[in-house]
């Protein structure tokens, strides 16, 4: 027997393409020495090409699976992904809420990196008024702040006002991925409702980035599963999405996945 690692939740959709969604937070885990366990919100039908389908889960089956393990394993932090319905988000919440599951990552995942929708519509709102009060960090895209907040992000600055109105919706933490901006560096804002952190990173050109936000917001939780403070625990993330997206590579005839196992330099 070897000693207990630490433990990580994720509230999130299969993805059978094995890249994004439960399966790259499983990974990332993994990657990031956490013990990782999964309560499965949505199956997807996709592959490099697409989202072609998708099957939910009775909202009561995704809070019995949070349930489960929360009170026998035990969660050292939590993260969402695909959440798909208002009535799923409503049984999440009020799970996460009653079992006072923290820390807690949202990522608010709303369509995938074709473009293919993840959410239905009118679970926006749910999104916004029960999951992300209840969330120690957010990290949306800025996709999803236009979704959240209504803001349009053309610039550097428009980062910032989008920082402090998601903020303003309740999370302790807000991270702005800025990766869709035209420029040098890839550009986050790190915000806490006191300062705005800025985190640059390099960009690489690559079009195999399936699961970077998810992979992102995995790695964070794992390190806030590990004891990181939430600062610490986004720099560590950041480190890691960076390698794995250099890291990342081609399968099937579309999009590949980021290389959650960047440490493997040559694959046997
Ligand atoms: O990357 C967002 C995402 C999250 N969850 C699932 C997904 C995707 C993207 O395809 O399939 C299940």
């Amino acid at each position: 027997m070897t000693s207990q690692p630490p433990t990580a939740l994720t509230i999130a959709g299969s993805d059978s393409g094995g890249g994004a969604g439960a399966q790259a937070d499983l990974k990332t885990f993994l990657a990031c020495c956490v013990h990782g366990m999964s309560a499965i919100t949505a199956v997807t039908v996709q592959n490099s090409l697409g989202v072609t389908g998708f099957y939910e889960l009775p909202p009561h089956a995704v809070a019995e699976q949070i349930e489960s393990v929360v009170t026998d394993i035990g969660v050292g932090a939590a993260k969402t992904g695909m959440l798909a319905s208002a009535a799923i988000i409503e049984a999440v919440a009020a799970t996460v809420q009653r079992l006072g599951v923290t820390p807690f990552v949202v990522d608010p995942v709303a369509a995938s990196q074709h473009g293919d929708p993840l959410l239905r519509p009118d679970a926006i709102e749910a999104l916004r008024d029960l999951i992300l009060p209840l969330a120690s960090l957010a990290t949306p895209n800025l996709g999803e702040v236009r979704l959240l907040t209504g803001i349009e992000v053309r610039s550097r600055a428009d980062m910032d006002d989008a920082a402090r109105a998601l903020h303003a919706l309740g999370p302790s933490w807000v991270l702005v991925k800025g990766g869709h901006l035209p420029g040098g560096d890839a550009v986050d804002v790190l915000y806490d409702g006191t300062d705005l952190i800025e985190l640059a990173s390099p960009r690489f050109e690559t079009a195999h980035t399936h699961g970077s936000g998810d992979t992102l917001a995995a790695a964070i939780t794992a390190a806030l599963a590990r004891g990181l403070g939430m600062a610490d625990a986004v720099q560590e993330g950041k480190r890691f999405i960076t390698a794995a997206v250099e890291g990342s590579f081609a399968l099937g005839a579309g999009l590949g996945p980021v290389g959650h196992f960047w440490r493997i330099r040559d694959w046997p």
